[in-house]
């Protein structure tokens, strides 16, 4: 058993998933934690992460994610959270009219063990929507459509995303990780 951190249901549904059909269980502990302010989501999942060993009684995994929208320089990136709540996905379309639609989504996940932090990372290229999709309305998945396919990831099945998304990527290595050192989990 392994705990999963976050307070998005979005993120532990996708994640069971994959787990599941590795045959490893995952428990969910739905918290918010507090999160440093830093440019790189490396930064923001390791320290994350640290400062929930002592909160935590077991090994746990957490993950932090962030779109990087080309020609914006880079943001949202680290502030995705923050963009998504207030100028949300009708102002981005905004910022984007007459703009390249290249983005990149990357999710970076930090493992404690018992003994040290380890990070697995997945980054999924693809372009922003010129109009909202609603389906599956988890976050940016409304207008990104991430590349190989044809629609945004808000109208793919949970496990057509995780096929192609950044935390499905992410997730693959992590579960590697874990059953290569693992003997029971
Ligand atoms: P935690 O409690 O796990 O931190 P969160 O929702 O705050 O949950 P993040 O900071 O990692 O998670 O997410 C940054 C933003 O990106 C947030 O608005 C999410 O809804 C969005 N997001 C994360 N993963 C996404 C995905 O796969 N597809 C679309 N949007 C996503």
């Amino acid at each position: 058993m392994i705990k999963f951190v976050s307070s998005n249901v979005h993120k532990y549904e996708e994640i069971d998933s994959m787990l599941k059909a590795h045959g490893i269980e995952c428990s969910w502990v739905n918290m918010k934690y507090e999160e440093i302010q830093e440019d790189s989501i490396e930064k923001i999942s390791w320290e994350s992460c640290n400062r929930l060993i002592d909160k935590i009684d077991s090994k746990f995994f957490i993950e932090d994610s962030g779109i990087i929208i080309e020609a914006l320089g880079g943001f949202p990136g680290p502030y995705s959270s923050y963009v998504q709540r207030t100028i949300g996905n009708e102002g981005i379309l905004k910022l984007l009219e007459g703009k390249k639609r290249n983005a990149t989504f990357v999710t970076v996940i930090s493992y404690w063990d018992g003994h040290q932090i380890f990070q697995f990372d997945g980054k999924t290229a693809g372009t922003i929507a010129t109009s909202i999709f609603h389906g599956r309305d988890f976050g940016y998945d409304p207008i990104f459509i991430p590349n190989g396919k044809t629609v945004p990831a808000s109208l793919l099945s949970i496990e057509e995303k995780n096929q192609v998304s950044q935390r499905g990527k992410a997730m693959i290595k992590f579960i590697e990780h874990i059953k290569e050192t693992e003997k029971e989990i």
